[in-house]
């Protein structure tokens, strides 16, 4: 009997330990300048995901509050580029420092802003299901934007800064979610109408080339991004529930 009771002690106290770590608040975490390392105050650093924002302080830090599996934080400030990075409790349990860039004239921004895509219906075992928090914006984004024709000299690309949620058999495969028994369809990134990638894997700042010959110089070009779907649901259309932010253009 006796060691029955130590062992429910020990049991309440790990999972006391454990739900501690999931809801602490992270403290001094910074953003900084990444050319010259000088912090930046009055940055806006956000959770979408959670509702949360704060500011930086004079000195480039902020608290961030807790949260559950893996979540998106975007970091917003003029003069910069939008930032987005996916944290999961390993790495907001030491302090954040966080590099921004200035932005540059020929920069073009999609969309600095986090999107959910899907159709709310997903296994709480998908990848980050505990932060779907937003409603769906549908199973597709589409967006438009002016291309200059300087562009055909350079090397363009669509940066998305941060992708989570996706429950390709490649994500399966390499753990990023827990579902046994389905997987889904890789999200689809049309250029222009015509299909230019799929997205197989979540993370952070994937690059997807723009072919050179679909760009409309001096003239709006569109790019879309589809949402996969759940191939092993047949009695009817299961969109894959994903959340996506921070989209841009880089030529270089
Ligand atoms: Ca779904």
């Amino acid at each position: 009997m006796k060691k029955f009771l130590l062992l429910i002690i020990l049991l309440s106290t790990a999972s006391a330990v454990h739900a501690a770590n999931i809801s602490g608040m992270v403290t001094d975490s910074r953003v900084i300048d990444s050319s010259t390392n000088t912090p930046i105050g009055n940055a806006r650093v956000t959770l979408p995901k959670y509702n949360y924002s704060t500011y930086t302080d004079s000195d480039g830090n902020f608290d961030l509050k807790g949260f559950d599996g893996k979540t998106i934080l975007s970091v917003e400030k003029e003069g910069y580029r939008p930032f987005s990075l996916t944290v999961d409790q390993l790495s907001a349990s030491k302090p954040l420092v966080l590099g921004i860039e200035k932005s540059a004239p020929a920069d073009i921004v999609i969309e600095s802003s986090m999107m959910h895509l899907g159709d709310d219906n997903y296994s709480n075992a998908s990848a980050n299901a505990g932060n779907f928090r937003l409603k769906s914006a549908g199973p597709f984004f589409s967006k438009k934007f002016i291309m200059k024709s300087t562009a055909l000299n350079s090397k363009n690309y669509l940066v998305i800064g941060s992708i989570v949620g996706i429950d390709t058999l490649l994500a399966r495969s390499m753990g990023q979610n827990k579902i046994v028994n389905s997987y889904a369809s890789a999200p689809e990134v049309y250029f222009n109408g015509t299909k230019i990638a799929e997205i197989q894997l979540n993370g952070d700042n994937q690059r997807i080339k723009l072919p050179n010959n679909l760009i409309k110089p001096e003239s709006p070009n569109e790019i879309t991004i589809k949402t996969g779907r759940n191939l092993m649901q047949m009695a009817y259309v299961d969109y894959d529930d994903i959340e996506v932010a921070n989209l841009s253009i880089l030529s270089e």
